[in-house]
């Protein structure tokens, strides 16, 4: 099992990826085959769930973009779950201190590294046994930094071995800024990015960041991130749709 991805973000070189919120296994498809690097599955905030993830994943099979799944909570049992239905990496959210970094490595990475629970599923189906030998090594962890204390406890987070990636939650770190949520252009908002891609640069991260919109993304590459959502499954349908009427009604 090749990450190509983590390859990429090993390597420092940029990618691209969507979200996918819609537990729909035609959106999925699709999207995974536009040339984006990555495509999220959304646990924490889509509207999708564990089973709607067994049917979406093999809906992307053979094709190069890296499946992840953004997990709820950083528990072990879902980490362990979404990896044997055949992620090949998870964002973590809300993860604020080094030891919430190191809980979220450990369950990515099979013993002696650390204690994920053998019982692979997908990956075995497709690769066999085989799968165990690579998973160490072919796994992505990536933690989110979004809230005030995961900004305090930023280089103690990014220097715990075995995390891939920090990972930007932009709203929920303005509520950790004491900003509304949104408010991107606010100088402590940009200094709080600028630590973040500092501390990567530091303990040589990937720095991604969830983009809301191709502009945020664009913009945020430019800064330095070196990997970036381009949108949701929803934001693309909504804002396609807000153009045809647009456009249709002579506006
Ligand atoms: C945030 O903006 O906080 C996110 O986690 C994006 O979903
Ligand atoms: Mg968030």
């Amino acid at each position: 099992m090749l990450n190509l991805a983590l390859k990429k973000w090993r390597a420092k070189e940029s990618s691209l990826g969507v979200w996918s919120n819609l537990p729909d296994i035609h959106m999925a498809e699709m999207l995974s085959r536009i040339d984006v690097d990555w495509i999220c599955f959304d646990l924490q905030h889509g509207l999708m769930d564990y089973s709607d993830l067994t049917r979406l994943l093999p809906a992307i099979t053979g094709v190069p973009t890296t499946p992840l799944v953004r997990v709820a909570a950083n528990q072990p049992d879902q980490i362990g779950k979404a990896l044997d239905a055949g992620a090949q990496g998870v964002i973590v959210p809300m993860v604020n201190t080094a030891e919430d970094a190191e809980r979220a490595v450990a369950a990515c990475r099979y013993p002696p590294m650390g204690s994920r629970s053998c019982g692979p599923m997908r990956d075995a189906m497709l690769e066999g046994p085989g799968y165990l030998a690579t998973a160490n090594e072919q796994v992505a962890c990536l933690v989110m930094i979004e809230t005030e204390e995961g900004l305090r406890n930023l280089d103690a987070i990014a220097a715990v071995e075995g995390v891939d990636g920090l990972f930007v939650g932009p709203m929920d770190l303005c509520y950790g800024l004491g900003l509304a949520p949104g408010d991107f252009a606010n100088p402590a908002f940009a200094e709080a990015i600028g630590n973040i891609l500092k501390a990567c640069e530091t303990h040589g991260l990937a720095s991604g960041i969830f983009g809301y919109n191709a502009e945020m993304a664009a913009d945020s590459m430019q800064k330095g991130f070196t990997f970036a959502s381009i949108g949701t499954d929803i934001s693309f349908i909504r804002a396609g749709a807000l153009q045809a009427l647009n456009t249709a009604s002579g506006g």
